[in-house]
């Protein structure tokens, strides 16, 4: 036989042996149930929160609230699903009860549902309208229902898990199949409770007995995932902020002791024994329920695409929340603000420039074509590109034929085998060379990097560690256009404006006037002085593309140059009137009540406050309960608001209250009561509103 014929037949036999020899890598560490991976899969879907709250204009409504006020004449669950739909998410879930106890839907449990609504004449059942919507429109069901009962006379006893327990049953037996049930932690103590008008501490460890509830929840839906932030492990975690972002380290891992620590849950464990992936949960808006005075507050769309990135970007889901306004339909704002998210994700990963290009690895496993660099770029999840067990750093070169311009980098890895991948950076061939262009740690179900445009021939992958042989299923290269943030915009106490963003290389312009802003106004070259009551408008422009960001805005009142902390030494105090969200002061040194005396040194007409709290990862001193008084001589205080910052502790924005004005040298905000329960008073700005 010639021989060169042998050496193919060889060659052959040889390439056959080692496909049919090479075996896919064994699983490493924990990996994801098929509940799990079905619901990572679905990457994107809503909150909708709607309430008797959304009647009152409250966060959480304290329980007593008069059931005839649920009235939405125009509810029509099928917009929601719509707009859902058209925005690209794949389920919805809904704020069955919330913190008041209100049930949305008529459980034979309580008197305190739909039942006894204005609404439908007590036969409605939001629920059951929305299970319907979502069937029509192909979308899942999923139930948030709030363990936190502030109207359940029997709330922090033994009885009301058994109450708990029936509503849950009742949830997931009449709307179908439902995909994620959803505990919420918050348990903040004061409620109704039936009339008893006090503060109830439960031992969220062990009050709930979940494990049972589990069982049965499992035993109705086997299908389900569970998510809970308040006891026993689930099968989903929270990731300790409600501000649309989770770590840029994201394991999917937790320890399987039941509590974990907040900073856990914003990266995982990288060691974890327990397979709990991560579901980013925000608001359309600042608050989740419905308010007004936030119609324009809706999130723009620079900033919904941060959001996008910073959660299904960084190997987690993402639960962007809709609050229903009264009359029960979404507001056209947030209805389209969602739509054109969706349709800056369908630009920015509309041409995936490494798809079915060329593409070789420093290493393929058992060298089998089954395995190798190609089965990265297929388009095709399900295939992969794997290494030998032994190599835990790897390289995998993409041709992108011709010089193209490419901004974003994306890539997942093969979870149903574990989460492996430690850190890795990207390369792109610039005129010659290689170049660094984004580095990033862990990967997961999908992580994607953002950098400058760059015209590259050639992107590298570097895999730099891993805990064991890596697992790519998919590699995308994407040149998205430019969507900016609006610029932020602050004033120091000696009245210096400044304006900046994240983004990398725009410029700004603004104007004082209250003209909107374009590249025609002032160009900004560094902080100016404007004291005093200003409005700056300004936009970021981005001088490659001529594209601009939309408008930010800010009102400032009156100059805070003479102001001064009174009865405080402590230089670092000055911080919290210095315009600079993120430089933070405390009181450490008193006991609840802790009192923050600001002399104005002049009289104003005073009608309002605004309390920024410490927004840092680890804040503490988050003021729950307020008190705020004013005063003309320091001596005589007239106490003109008083309240709670609900659900601060999740949601640290910055809070508002309105009174009527009167005339004022100083101001007092008495902290009552933290997040923590201990005696810090913390505050990043403290402002007042003048008519
Ligand atoms: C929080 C709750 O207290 C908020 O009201 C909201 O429902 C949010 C999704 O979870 O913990």
């Amino acid at each position: 036989m010639n021989k060169h014929i042998l050496a193919g037949i060889v060659l052959v036999i040889s390439i056959f042996i080692s496909c049919t020899k090479t075996e896919a890598p064994a699983p490493y560490g924990p990996v994801p149930t098929e509940n799990q991976m079905r619901w990572q899969e679905m990457e994107y879907y809503t909150f909708v929160h709607f309430s008797l709250n959304t009647y009152t204009d409250q966060s959480w409504g304290f329980g007593n609230e008069d059931i005839s006020l649920f009235n939405p004449t125009e509810l029509d669950c099928r917009q929601w699903a719509r707009i859902c739909k058209e925005a690209g998410m794949k389920g919805i879930i809904i704020t069955a009860k919330h913190h008041s106890g209100f049930c949305l839907w008529p459980s034979e449990y309580t008197e305190y549902s739909v039942k006894n609504a204005p609404w439908k004449n007590g036969k409605g059942d939001v629920v059951r309208e929305l299970a319907d919507a979502c069937e029509e429109f192909g979308l899942k069901l999923g139930i948030y229902v709030s363990p936190w009962d502030r109207n359940h006379p029997d709330y922090g006893k033994p009885e009301y898990i058994t109450y708990f327990r029936n509503q849950i049953r009742e949830l997931l037996t009449n709307y179908g199949p439902i995909f994620e049930i959803w505990f919420d932690g918050a348990n903040g103590g004061t409620g109704y409770y039936g009339g008893a008008n006090e503060d109830r501490k439960i031992d969220r460890t062990t009050y709930y007995d979940w494990q049972p509830t589990y069982k049965m929840i499992r035993e109705l839906q086997p299908d389900i995932v569970i998510w809970n932030d308040g006891g026993d492990r689930a099968d989903l975690r929270w990731v300790g902020t409600e501000e649309g972002y989770v770590g840029e380290t994201n394991w999917s891992l937790l320890n399987d002791t039941g509590e974990v620590e907040w900073g856990m849950l914003h990266f995982g464990h990288e060691n974890g024994n327990a397979w709990v992936p991560a579901e980013v949960n925000t608001s359309i808006r600042p608050e989740w329920f419905y308010h007004p005075a936030e119609d324009d507050k809706v999130k723009s769309v620079p900033k919904l695409m941060e959001t996008y990135y910073n959660s299904i970007g960084r190997n987690a889901t993402l639960l962007l929340n809709f609050p229903v306004m009264p009359n029960g339909l979404i507001h056209p704002g947030d209805e389209k603000a969602a739509l054109e998210m969706a349709k800056a994700v369908k630009e920015s990963f509309a041409v995936n420039l490494a798809e079915n290009s060329k593409a070789e690895a420093s290493n393929v496993r058992g060298n089998a074509g089954k395995f190798n660099a190609l089965k990265a770029i297929d388009g095709n999840s399900e295939t992969c590109w794997a290494t030998d067990d032994s190599i835990t750093s790897a390289s995998l070169t993409i041709e992108l034929g011709k010089p193209a311009l490419i901004n974003r980098f994306m890539v997942q890895e093969f979870i149903r085998l574990g989460q492996r991948v430690k850190e890795f950076n990207v390369e792109a061939f610039v005129e010659g060379d290689w170049k660094e262009i984004c580095r990033g740690t862990t990967i997961g179900n999908k992580r994607i990097l953002r950098f400058p445009s760059v015209e590259a021939t050639k992107v590298r992958l570097n895999i730099t560690a891993s805990k064991s042989c890596p697992v790519i299923s998919n590699i995308g290269i994407y040149n998205a256009p430019v969507f900016l943030n609006a610029p932020s915009i602050t004033r120091s106490q000696p009245g210096d404006i400044s304006i900046s963003t994240n983004d990398i290389g725009p410029v700004f312009y603004y104007t004082l006037d209250g003209s909107e802003p374009n590249p025609q106004s002032t160009l900004y070259s560094g902080p100016f002085q404007a004291d005093g009551k200003v409005e700056v408008r300004a936009i970021a422009y981005d001088p490659a593309s001529g594209k601009s960001s939309p408008v930010g805005v800010e009102k400032f009142d009156i100059s805070k140059k003479g102001w001064k902390i009174e009865g405080v030494t402590d230089e670092n105090a000055i911080l919290i009137l210095d315009g600079n969200t993120s430089t933070t002061w405390h009181q450490r040194d008193k006991k609840m009540p802790v009192d923050l005396i600001v002399a104005l040194g002049e009289k104003y007409n005073v009608c309002g406050f605004r309390y920024l709290s410490d927004q840092s990862r680890w804040s503490s001193g988050i003021i729950t309960h307020y008190r705020f008084y004013v005063s003309e001589d320091n001596k005589n205080w007239k106490l003109v608001s008083e309240g709670e910052f609900s659900n601060i502790k999740n949601n640290l924005s910055l809070q508002v209250r309105d009174f009527a004005p009167l005339r004022a040298r100083y101001f007092k905000l008495r902290a009552l009561k933290n997040a923590s329960d201990d005696d810090v008073a913390g505050y990043a700005e403290v402002d007042i509103i003048t008519d």
